[in-house]
Parts: structure tokens; sequence; C-alpha cells
């Protein structure tokens, strides 16, 4: 009875790392991009980065395959216009940094091909302690305004 409950243990134990290992510390969930319009080279990518680590964290850089760059950009309002500058997308221990239209987001410049709506933008994420971290963007119609 004794060894049965140690090998329960074992087991339950055995299965932590495992359970660890399947939630990542660092996701980008809802995330979406709209459709390009022909001769459009350029879009904005948009989503929720969770830290569930409890360590503050930061995106250091991000390719991807189907566009020249990604840089993050904030839109701020200034005198009347709306501008973007880069920004530092950084996510505390354990919350989450929401990247929306007229907020921060992933610029994506130089796209090799259209956005099509149902087509996936795949985005690579370097994060100062999470590492890298890929995602697969799906493209929403270019009218949209959410996932
Ligand atoms: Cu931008």
């Amino acid at each position: 009875m004794i060894r049965a409950a140690r090998m329960l243990l074992a087991t339950l134990l055995a299965g932590v790392p495992a359970l660890a290992a399947a939630a990542p510390a660092m996701e980008f969930a809802n995330a979406w991009v709209r459709a390009t319009p022909p001769g459009q080279s350029v879009a904005a990518a948009y989503g929720i980065l969770r830290n569930r680590s409890n360590v503050a964290d930061r995106l250091l850089a991000a390719t991807s395959p189907q566009a020249a760059s990604v840089e993050a950009h904030v839109t701020e309002l200034v005198n009347g216009v709306y501008q973007m500058r880069d920004s530092d997308l950084r996510v505390p221990a354990g919350a989450q940094t929401t990247l929306e239209p007229e907020g921060s987001h992933l610029m994506v410049m130089g796209l090799k091909g259209p956005l099509r709506p149902g087509d996936r933008l795949t985005v690579i994420l370097r994060f100062a302690k999470a590492g890298l971290v890929r995602v697969d963007i799906p493209v929403r119609p270019a009218s949209a305004t959410g996932p």
C-alpha cells in the first residue's frame, strides 16, 4: 500500500515538468492582423502579451519570415495627429500588456506578399527572459476591429 502511494507520488511529480513545459512563460493571445489591400506592404498586428512567469519581461526583437522587419510601435496623439514611435514592450510579472488599434502594435514592414483573410502571419518574438516565442497570427478582413 505504501509502495503504491510512493509510486503514485513519483508519477505525479514526474508530471510537473511536463505541465510546466506545456504552458509557455510568455504567450501572445487573441492575436490578429488585418488583411492588406493591394500594394500595401505594412501591417499592424495586435493581441495580448501574457507573462505567466514571476519575473518582469520585455520584448527585445521581433522578426517574420514573411516580412523584411517587425518593430514594436506605440501610437500617440500629438497635437491632434496620430504619430507612431518605437515602443519598449514590457510585461510585468504575472501580468499582461494589450496591443490594440491606436495603442501599441507590432509594425510589420516590407511584407513579401499580401495578407489575405484566412492566412497566417508568422512572427517570432524574442523576449529578455522568455526567449523565443513563435506566433501564427490569423489574418482578419481589412475591416476588422478585433480578433
Ligand atoms: Cu506602427
